[in-house]
């Protein structure tokens, strides 16, 4: 039996390096494809010198050109080579061809290559929905819960034992079902900038949500059932302080999230939550304004009550007694700093100006290159040097903007140097996620000094989530090729699916090939909301863009 199996294995290892090339050949690409008018580039192993394009209908080939030099990088142990086709802007499918007969993926180029995978990544978070039942099909499968977590939550930890307040609805967090404030924050914050900066894009698009928000565009829907659980997370006592999570005490079991019994609570404040919360609701009741005037003002009066009390307060951490869920826990300057900006943008009063330019100094005078749900200051710093509002002060908005091209231009590079266009230098716990959300600095700085190269660095980051990076697999469960398969999601493990639950991006390794595609593996296999919601913005930038209504 056992020799029976490996001769079978010997015939098919033979068949696979004659239809794939020679060993340790190999083409890594974006395998959902390119933008016609994009930069076109694969990662190629190997000893292949040149290139083409062929057109898979037609078997012709289309384009034909000369790989890079080889480059070594350590930290993969490979040799690596370039096929940049950027020149070649027909639509169509394609694959691309080595002259030692390494082939990619079949890829398409096309305006709206990755429209799809946007909306399937979108509805990601509506599939996360709390407090209600949820189901989507992706691929002919259906993906489902029954409604989940109707208790939420007891006030335990806010000194009224055994009582029960409102704090249902909501997202997951992750692969878990807990609530954290501080992580909807840096979530949130990059979605209504994405709103923000591509509303042409995102306007009419139709993400098929149920109606929950009847007369907001479809996006905002589903921003907007976060915002309605994180209004509950404010105390209802008028005094401004805000949960810092609602969570059970520990990680639920891999049960679907109806049937996960366990009691969950309202937790202590904090002022990082406080904060959080502030710039959430300065952003949403923006946002929301031209849909729903009184719910707008509803929130902007919650972010207002809350600054006043941030204002008043000392720094304030979180702590997590019995708790064994995320901690969630940082500094509060940033998030103080983001709040300052999102009031300001949302009224116009000084006041909060003021805050922001005392207190940029000291968390953000510099933009930071490598951020996440720890430091928000970049969400407050480009707000403010976006801001159409008179008013700023001219050496304060010049200093930002120096410090946000620069940092754009050090992400540019280190994009070049990477031989799988890896934007971000270092590797850790949801390290995808930043890569996703670097496209937020490379967008800004091209919106304050435009820059092909910077548009270039943000495809490139993309293209290495779905394909170009050395493991040629898509870090998004059901999108592209051999994409995620087991992720830390307790939906995708416990319901009756062989498939995970689709458009999730999973964390990634904590080396550059560190990742393993296993349930147990939480630390680099999980799926987060402040990871996807990066990921929405970094897709949205590359939608085709609506005839104007
Ligand atoms: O399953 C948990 C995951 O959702 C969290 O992100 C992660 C980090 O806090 O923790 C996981 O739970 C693990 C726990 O921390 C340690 N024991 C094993 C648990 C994995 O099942
Ligand atoms: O994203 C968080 C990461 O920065 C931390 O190092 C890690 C361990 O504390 O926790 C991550 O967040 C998890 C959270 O604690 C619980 N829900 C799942 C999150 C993603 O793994
Ligand atoms: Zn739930």
């Amino acid at each position: 039996m056992r020799i029976v199996q490996s001769a079978v294995c010997l015939i098919i290892g033979v068949l696979g390096a004659a239809a794939f090339g020679a060993p340790g050949s190999a083409v890594r690409l974006n395998s959902l494809g390119f933008l016609p008018d994009g930069p076109k580039v694969a990662s190629v192993t190997g000893d292949a010198s040149g290139f083409v394009v062929r057109e898979t209908s037609s078997g012709r080939d289309v384009f034909a050109g000369a790989l890079s030099a080889p480059r070594f990088q350590a930290d993969v142990n490979e040799t690596v080579r370039v096929a940049d086709f950027s020149a070649f802007t027909l639509p169509g499918e394609y694959v691309l061809e080595t002259s030692e007969g390494a082939r990619s993926e079949p890829f398409s180029i096309a305006a709206a290559v990755y429209q799809p995978a946007f909306i399937t990544v979108t509805r990601g978070f509506y599939l996360w929905r709390c407090g209600t039942a949820v189901s989507g099909t992706h691929r002919g499968r259906l993906f489902a819960h029954a409604a989940c977590h109707l208790e939420d939550g007891f006030l335990d930890y806010q000194g009224k034992p055994g009582e029960r307040r409102d704090g249902t609805g909501g997202w997951h967090d992750a692969g878990d079902y807990g609530k954290y404030t501080v992580n909807a924050g840096i979530t949130l914050g990059v979605m209504f900038m994405a709103w923000d900066h591509f509303p042409e894009s995102l306007r009419a698009l139709d993400l098929g949500l149920p109606r929950t928000a009847p007369g907001y565009p479809d996006f905002l829907q589903e921003l907007k059932w976060e915002t309605d659980w994180l209004l509950k997370m404010q105390y209802p006592d008028g005094s401004g302080r805000v949960a810092h999570k609602l969570t059970a005490k520990v990680f639920e079991p891999f049960c679907l999230p109806e049937d996960d019994r366990q009691k969950r609570y309202f937790t202590d404040w904090s002022t990082e939550a406080v904060a959080s919360f502030v710039a959430m609701m300065a952003q949403a009741s923006r946002h929301f304004a031209p849909y729903d005037p009184v719910y707008a003002a509803r929130l902007l009066e919650a972010a207002r009550v809350s600054y006043r009390f941030l204002r008043d307060t000392p720094p304030r951490r979180f702590e997590q007694g019995e708790f064994k869920t995320g901690a969630y826990q940082s500094d509060d300057a940033d998030d103080r700093l983001w709040a300052a900006a999102e009031l300001w943008e949302s009224t116009g009063e000084d006041g909060f100006r003021k805050d922001f330019e005392a207190h940029v100094d000291v968390a953000g005078a510099t933009v930071e290159a490598d951020w996440d749900w720890r430091d928000v200051s970049n969400l407050g710093v480009f707000q403010y040097v976006l801001s159409k509002r008179a008013g700023r002060n001219p050496d304060v908005v010049a200093r930002l903007q120096r410090s946000i091209v620069a940092v754009a231009d050090e992400i540019a590079a280190q994009a070049e140097r990477d031989v799988y266009a890896r934007p971000l230098v270092r590797y850790y716990w949801g390290a995808n996620g930043t890569v996703a959300r670097q496209v937020v600095n490379l967008q800004v700085a091209d919106r304050i000094a435009p820059n092909p190269k910077y548009r270039a660095a943000a495809l490139a980051a993309v293209d290495h989530l779905l394909g170009r990076n050395v493991y040629g697999r898509s870090y998004l469960t059901g999108v592209g090729h051999d994409p995620a398969r087991f992720p830390h999601d307790r939906r995708s493990g416990a319901d009756r699916e062989p498939e995970p639950w689709p458009g999730y991006l999973v964390g990634g390794g904590h080396t550059a090939t560190g990742w393993i595609d296993r349930e147990e593996d939480y630390r680099t296999n999980e799926i987060a909301i402040n990871w996807q919601g990066a990921l929405v913005y970094a897709l949205a930038g590359f939608l085709p863009v609506a005839a104007p209504q």
